[in-house]
């Protein structure tokens, strides 16, 4: 095994990582930015090092330091978790060049699935169905775009070839509209990603989000385990994420999963990766996108498989074979992610900085929290504001939902904002428990109420719930469930008062 392994990252996956390193007997090496002096990830690791200033372009993102660290310390491994270096093609490589294992795919892999057009093209030659759009790779010119896009028909999206995850993204309507929104999305993708390539691909209204985990060793062996249901996003940042879908029945998991192994194989991948499905209503599939990392809501896929997916990465980047073989995933129960924001859900989600200076985490039966922060932590802007996952695993999908009522009310954090009261209102919203949501829901049907409405408008109309629940058998099961043991068990004023005591 590994001796060392340093964790190219911060926050609660650092953490998540380190955690598994103990576990496994392998020494770890935290590296830290000036902001990240006393963060929990420095204090976790065994050794720790200052890559430098706070911005993350000075610190988390200078692969060459970060490299010379882990020569220096010998460290044999890097993990890089997900953001910042994880989906960098050359610094996987780097990695490599100076004798270090990459925990991830191969430099090809990612390069071939970090282009969208290249990792569109590859999945369809395997037999991956894709959204209807353009075909081939490299450069399209505006003519060629404008000559295309009738067959495609509309509304279609324009993408950045170099993007991924919604940047540089533009739907048009019609032909009209289509220079000019061309033009605006070459100008964004180009000043983001110096890669002013895009395609068209025609809009999927009203599909779910929908992905699926794999593992892949260096022996061709894949698997997968199954899907997370990611529909609930606002402006692209996932915010809640759930496992299983309740969309989703056991023939089309067969089905996507099949296809998510045909399309890592596709490029040979190895390590832990994630496929992205659009799933329509009629429960027609298609390849999005690969994120050839571990991800942030990789949680809710470990709860409901047991499967330890650090541990599967750590081991097959070191040449061991999967633990499991496909007939070994079983799925059991429900689990839900909610992503803690510092970011106040009352004013439009804006960012909220500050020290923690009270906290209170939930526990108990079937809960985890994933976080990088605690009491005395400084909250600032120079990184994302997710500060923790909490993840609660429920026998049914409505267990889960009591649960997550249960731990989101036993969760106190004062000294910033956080989404907490957000993530409250769509526990007890009727869409939400009936599953019917898909990835337009929180900006377009999603409001916040007033915040001392709150309690009013969180009871719970039952003939409406019933009245909006769809026919899957299991959906209505949970939905019941949850009707069945509803009732006001909110503390909040006893909270309110606990918070303001401590202020
Ligand atoms: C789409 C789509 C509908 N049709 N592509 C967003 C992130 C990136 N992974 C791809 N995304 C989407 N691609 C087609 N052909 C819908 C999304 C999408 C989305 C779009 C607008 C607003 C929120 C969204 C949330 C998830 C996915």
């Amino acid at each position: 095994m590994f001796k060392k392994i340093l964790v190219a990252n911060r926050g609660e996956i650092a953490v998540r990582i380190l955690r598994t390193c103990r576990e496994l007997g392998i020494e770890s090496v935290a590296v830290y930015s000036e902001a990240d002096r006393s963060a929990l990830h420095v204090r976790y690791a065994d050794e720790a090092y200052l890559l430098g200033p706070a911005p993350s372009r000075e610190s988390y993102l200078r692969a060459d330091k970060i490299i010379d660290i882990a020569r220096k310390c010998g460290a044999d491994a890097i993990h890089p978790g997900y953001g910042f270096l994880a989906e960098r093609e050359s610094f996987a490589a780097s990695c490599a060049e100076a004798g270090i294992t990459f925990i991830g795919p191969k430099p090809s892999a990612i390069a071939a699935m970090g282009d969208k057009m290249t990792a569109r093209n590859t999945v369809a030659a395997a037999g991956v169905p894709v959204v209807p759009g353009t075909e081939g790779t490299g450069s399209m010119t505006d003519a060629e775009l404008l000559n295309i896009a009738p067959r495609i028909g509309f509304p279609l999206l324009i993408k950045a070839s170099a993007g991924g995850g919604g940047k540089g993204m533009r739907e048009a309507t019609s032909l009209a509209d289509l220079p000019a929104l061309i033009e605006s999305a070459r100008r964004e993708a180009e000043s983001a990603f110096g890669d002013g390539n895009v395609y068209l691909e025609k809009l999927l209204e009203g599909a779910r989000h929908i992905e699926i985990q794999i593992l892949a060793d260096q022996y061709g062996n894949v698997i997968h385990l199954g899907e997370r249901d990611c529909s609930l996003q606002r402006r692209h940042q996932k915010l809640i994420e759930e496992a299983p879908s309740p969309f989703m029945d056991e023939e089309l998991r067969q089905k996507m999963g099949e296809v998510a192994v045909k399309a890592a194989r596709s490029v040979g991948y190895v390590n832990a990766g994630t496929i992205e499905f659009l799933v329509d209503k009629d429960k027609n599939f298609f390849f999005l996108e690969m994120n050839t990392r571990l991800q942030v809501e990789h949680p809710v896929t470990e709860v409901v498989t047991g499967v330890d997916i650090v541990a599967e990465q750590i081991r097959t980047a070191r040449g061991r074979q999967l633990s499991y073989k496909q007939e070994d995933v079983v799925l059991r129960g429900h689990a839900i992610e909610c992503r803690i924001n510092a970011e106040d859900p009352y004013n439009g989600f804006l960012p909220s900085t500050g020290r923690i200076t009270h906290s209170i985490l939930p526990t108990g039966p079937g809960i985890r929290v994933d976080t990088g922060v605690y009491i005395g932590f400084e909250v600032t802007s120079f990184y994302a504001p997710m500060i923790a996952k909490l993840i609660v695993w429920g026998e049914t999908r409505g267990q889960a939902i009591l649960r997550m009522r249960r731990a989101l009310e036993e969760y106190r954090i004062v000294g910033v904002r956080t989404n907490i009261p957000f993530h409250q209102t769509m526990m007890n919203s009727h869409r939400f428990m009936g599953g019917q949501y898909d990835t337009r829901f929180v900006e377009e049907r999603f409001s916040m109420p007033e915040p001392e409405e709150e309690r009013e408008t969180h009871l719970p109309d039952i003939a409406a719930v019933f009245a909006t629940l769809v026919a899957h058998r299991e959906t209505q099961r949970s939905a019941e469930f949850v009707m069945r043991n509803e009732r006001d068990t909110s503390n909040w004023k006893w909270m309110g008062r606990w918070e303001r005591m401590h202020r």
